[in-house]
């Protein structure tokens, strides 16, 4: 029933009375009242007025898997996306693992809190309720594995597009896949790309995504790292309709990355987009690779998308997504 005055209230501009719901559904006043009690505890703005009945505020989308859904019906390339939504998980990375056997094509997770949110080489990502989005996205491209290594790159750009074009914020990538805000260089975005192999064949990639949105603080461990769209732009943002353009950006241009997968030593149409939008480009950075950190001016990108460092010594080194990590020096990003 509660679906049903939801519809009733969505269909209606002005307030529609306890009598006209109960009549329409054929339930008593009380029934109705319980039920709209019950919408308001999972987020629904709906005020009443004496003698004039119910009404829905038109305010952000409530995260919810119905309301995600809704929004993704509207749009032919996400109306037969599967989607799962919870409310808390341990990670969505996980969640599209688990499936991998069990779905066919294009699958995504979202949560609004995960408890053991995954980063990056074993480290954890904060993932707190309320605030972010947590998103995976499980594609099943045809392709070598050796051939999927600038996924990440990919996603970081669609990513960091959608972003800007959302919320005008000036957003970088930090190679090889931070989305950072400038200049302040804090962590609004990070993404975890892996990828599912049998037989050294590519069953599922699954990109990992999360964003801080509507965050105002973040736990002492990484509140000088971290940054949210909400803490840069003073504004608080919808995350159902950022969730839906950031998937329109990904899923949307994916056939730009895989036409790039066919012809091997050329450079793929989008990564001069990346090079634009990478702030680590023409800045010091030190490379650490497992041995003793070095500094250098990080002077190119290949077109596999690695990253290339003039060392202070004149060397030039070549440094691998996932293999090496480049930090931003103190003043630096
Ligand atoms: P990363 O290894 O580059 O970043 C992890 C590091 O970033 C941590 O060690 C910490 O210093 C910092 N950090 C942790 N949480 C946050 C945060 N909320 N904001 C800013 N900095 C933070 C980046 O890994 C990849 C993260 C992917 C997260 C998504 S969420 C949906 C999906 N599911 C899942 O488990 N992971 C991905």
């Amino acid at each position: 029933m509660k679906q049903e005055i939801l519809k009733i209230l969505k269909n209606s501009d002005s307030y529609v009375s306890g009598e006209v719901i109960s009549n329409q559904l054929n339930v008593t006043r009380a029934a109705v009242w319980k039920a709209i009690n019950s919408l308001r505890a999972q987020g629904y703005n709906i005020v009443s007025m004496k003698h004039h009945g119910y009404k829905l505020e038109d305010t952000a989308t409530v995260y919810n898997e119905r309301e995600l859904r809704e929004l993704m019906d509207r749009s032919e390339l996400l109306r037969n996306v599967r989607l799962k939504f919870f409310g808390e998980i341990d990670s969505t990375n996980l969640a599209a693992r688990r499936d991998v056997d069990k779905l066919s094509g294009t699958s995504l997770y979202v949560a609004d809190r995960q408890l053991a949110g995954r980063g990056r080489l074993g480290r954890t990502w904060q993932s707190e309720p309320d605030n972010g989005i947590w998103l995976s996205v499980m594609l099943r491209p045809q392709s070598n594995p050796d051939r999927l290594a600038n996924l990440t790159l990919f996603a970081g750009l669609c990513v960091q597009r959608a972003l800007v074009k959302h919320t005008g914020i000036e957003i970088g990538i930090k190679w090889p896949n931070d989305l950072v805000a400038m200049p302040s260089g804090r962590k609004i975005c990070g993404i975890l790309t892996e990828t599912v192999l049998e037989d050294m064949q590519v069953r599922a990639v699954i990109i990992g995504i999360g964003i801080n949105v509507n965050n105002s603080s973040f736990a002492d461990d990484i509140k000088h790292i971290a940054g949210s769209l909400r803490l840069e732009s003073g504004q608080i943002y919808d995350r159902g309709r950022l969730l839906i353009d950031i998937l329109h950006e990904l899923i949307g241009n994916f056939h730009e990355f895989e036409s790039g997968l066919e012809a091997k030593h050329i450079e793929p149409s989008w990564m001069e987009g990346y090079r634009q939008a990478c702030v680590t480009l023409g800045r010091r950075v030190s490379v650490s690779g497992g041995g003793e950190a070095a500094e250098g001016l990080a002077s190119g990108l290949t077109a596999g998308g690695d990253l290339t460092v003039t060392m202070d010594d004149g060397s030039i080194k070549t440094c691998h997504s996932g293999e090496v990590s480049v930090r931003g020096l103190a003043g630096y990003i």
